[in-house]
């Protein structure tokens, strides 16, 4: 055990998840039409936009005429706030999530039984496309309750038959007694706890005694080199999903196990690439990428259209060799408004990622400090490097800080101060990891 090999590929809906292409497309104008007719009658504040752009459900004759209809966003949804944005009567919702609201009011969803049953199946496809099968034993050590990771993935688990250890979030040196306790073989969290539980699971000397061999990730953003230390650190087989909680929660979209982009569930969600800046279609979808927008084509609580999710990525072309049609993503490289502007360069927190790991003896755990001093911004790295390193002499240490910075500057395009700090000193994150401290906002 402990040993890194990839799953089988399994595939939980072939009908669905590997539907000719033709067929999927003849599916998805269908429901398109049908979602539109319906936020046109039930939800006043999105058929208020379409009346302000000219458009209306009979304008919708093919799939490209998306594009006419106008943008859902956060900020909308929190104007619904707590239930205006349902389409269904309240005795029809049987479940309720919310985002974290931290910035603001939060986006409430509500789920019909349907909506339930489809989540589900999207999840059970998800697990099985990661390898999980109904012999393996699957912590959940994402938070249940508002925010939709733990209690999403649960009932994923419970269809894929496999059995679900309902830990969720937190109590670290308990989740890894359990771990060896009750022989999990699969772990379910964000990679940054993730991460965290590896260093634990180092420290506490229980590599050996653990039975995992799959690390489903999600709910944030992180790199390649994070994967390999992920897999390294748990000795697990891992892969990425994505959702958000406004368009369903996880389920939106999943790696298989040839661990190259995330297939679309199209059959539930349409995707579009669009420029951030002006909302056109993405120039260069398979390249340069741009803004993932989706509209919902089969959610009954609250049908969303032509959400813009912030994320940023890139479709993959070609097909992929597990036989799934549903279009890949690549990674979310980052969020559009996680962008860092640094003495007017542009700089996102995952390029930092990545030039760090890429360096021997650096420690996944960091933090980005940014300040201004003058009328300077200022761009510290605050970088853990292994105990060997920090306990080593000072040349060693200024030695690897040098290669850092010489890194950070070839990835960015603009001068970072790297310091090294002890190991353990920055923060864990038991869900979404804070990377960024901006000091410039206060004040
Ligand atoms: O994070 C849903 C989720 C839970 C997905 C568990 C996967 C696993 P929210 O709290 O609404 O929902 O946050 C959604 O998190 O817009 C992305 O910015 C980010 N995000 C989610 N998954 C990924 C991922 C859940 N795999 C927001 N990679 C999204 C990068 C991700 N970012």
């Amino acid at each position: 055990m402990n040993v890194r090999t990839k799953p089988e590929n399994r595939i939980w809906n072939p009908a669905c998840e590997c539907m000719p292409r033709k067929e999927l497309e003849a599916l998805q104008l269908k429901r398109l039409k049908k979602v539109v007719k319906t936020a046109w009658d039930k939800l006043p504040y999105y058929r208020k936009k379409m009346e302000a752009a000219g458009v209306g459900p009979k304008d919708i004759r093919s799939l490209a005429d998306v594009a006419k209809l106008p943008f859902t966003t956060k900020d909308d949804l929190r104007g619904c706030f707590p239930y205006k944005g349902f389409a269904v009567p309240m005795e029809d919702i049987v479940r309720i999530h919310a985002s974290s609201g931290t910035t603001g009011l939060a986006t409430v969803v509500g789920y019909t039984r349907k909506d339930l049953d489809t989540w589900s199946e999207l999840m059970a496809r998800l697990q099985t496309a990661a390898g999980v099968t109904k012999s393996d034993i699957v912590q959940i050590a994402f938070g249940y309750g508002f925010f939709t990771g733990g209690i999403g993935h649960h009932y994923g688990v419970e269809k894929v038959g496999a059995a679900v250890l309902p830990v969720s979030s937190g109590k670290s040196e308990r989740q890894i007694q359990i771990m060896r306790d009750y022989g999990s073989t699969v772990l379910i969290c964000t990679p940054s706890y993730g991460m965290y539980l590896a260093e634990l699971i180092g420290k506490m000397g229980v590599r050996p005694e653990l039975r995992l061999r799959l690390g489903l990730f999600g709910g944030e953003s992180w790199t390649e080199p994070m994967r390999h230390a992920l897999e390294k650190g748990l000795g697990v087989f891992a892969t990425d999903n994505y959702g958000l909680s406004e368009v369903m929660g996880p389920g939106v979209s999943c790696e298989c196990v040839e661990q190259k982009g995330m297939h679309i569930s199209e059959d539930h969600f349409l995707p579009e690439l669009i420029d951030s800046a002006t909302g056109a279609p993405a120039a260069d979808p398979a390249g340069a990428g741009g803004e993932l927008v989706l509209t919902t084509l089969t959610k009954e609580g609250i049908p969303v259209v032509r959400y813009r999710t912030r994320d940023l990525c890139h479709f993959l072309p070609g097909e992929c060799p597990c036989g799934r049609t549903g279009r890949r993503m690549s990674k979310v490289s980052a969020r559009s408004d996680d962008m860092l502007i640094i003495r007017g360069t542009n700089v996102y927190p995952q390029q930092i990622e990545e030039a760090l790991l890429s360096v021997e003896g650096v420690a996944p755990h960091y933090q980005i400090e940014v300040s201004r001093e003058g009328a300077l911004d200022e761009l510290e790295v605050l970088v853990e490097a292994t105990e060997a390193i920090f306990f080593d002499q000072m040349w060693k240490q200024q030695e690897m800080k040098g290669k850092i910075e010489r890194k950070l500057e070839t990835a960015l395009g603009v001068h970072a101060r790297v310091r090294l700090v002890e190991p353990g000193s920055t923060p864990r994150s038991e869900g979404k990891a804070v990377r960024v401290v901006d000091k410039r906002k206060k004040g």
